[in-house]
C-alpha cells in the first residue's frame, strides 16, 4: 500500500489553514495515518531537503521551514502519491490551476504551503523519516467501499 508524507508548511500554520487543507485531503477521500505538529530541527530540514542543498534557494527554504511550527501528516492508499500531488498543484503557485490547494490559495513559491512526497520510494522513506513506527495507525475506515471499488 502507497504511503505518501505531507507537510503543512510554516506558512499554512501562521494562515490558519490547518483546518481547510486538511479538510480538502480528507474530502478526496484519503485516509491519514499519522498526524502531528511539530517543530522542525536544522537537522531534519537538511536531511529532508538534501536533494537541494547546492541549489541557490536552499539556505531560505531551510530557514523557512524551521521557522515556526508544521504539520506532519502520513496518508496510505492506493495511488496516494499522485492523488496528493494532483491535489497540491505545481510547486510554483503561478502555475498551479485552481482547483488546487496551491493554486486556489498560494502565489509564491517560496510559500507553498504544503509538501507531498514526489515518489512511491520517497513517500515510504519520508514517512519513516517523520513518524516512528507506533505513531503510525493502520485501520478501516466504514465507508472505505465506498470511496474505493473493492478488488
Ligand atoms: P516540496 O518538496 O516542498 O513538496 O515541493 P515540491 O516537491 O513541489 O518542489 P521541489 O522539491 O522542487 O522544491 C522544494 C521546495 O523548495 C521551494 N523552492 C523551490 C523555492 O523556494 N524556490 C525555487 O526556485 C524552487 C524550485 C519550494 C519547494
Amino acid at each position: 500500500m502507497e504511503r505518501s508524507l505531507i507537510l503543512l508548511k510554516p506558512d499554512a500554520v501562521q494562515r490558519q489553514l490547518i483546518g481547510t487543507i486538511i479538510n480538502r485531503i480528507e474530502g478526496r477521500g484519503l485516509k491519514l495515518i499519522g498526524l502531528k505538529l511539530i517543530k522542525m530541527s536544522n537537522e531534519l530540514a537538511s536531511e529532508h531537503y538534501k536533494a537541494h542543498i547546492e541549489k541557490p534557494f536552499y539556505k531560505g527554504l531551510v530557514s523557512f521551514i524551521t521557522s515556526g511550527p508544521l504539520v506532519c501528516i502520513a496518508v496510505e492508499g492506493n495511488n496516494a502519491v499522485s492523488l496528493i500531488r494532483n491535489s497540491m498543484g505545481s510547486t510554483n503557485p503561478v502555475d498551479s490551476h485552481p482547483g488546487t490547494i496551491r493554486g486556489d490559495l498560494a502565489i509564491d513559491i517560496g510559500r507553498n504551503l504544503i509538501h507531498g512526497s514526489d515518489s512511491v520510494e520517497e513517500g515510504s522513506r519520508e514517512v519513516n523519516l517523520f513518524f516512528t513506527p507506533n505513531e503510525l495507525i493502520t485501520y478501516s475506515l466504514a465507508n472505505e467501499d465506498w470511496i474505493t471499488e473493492p478488488q
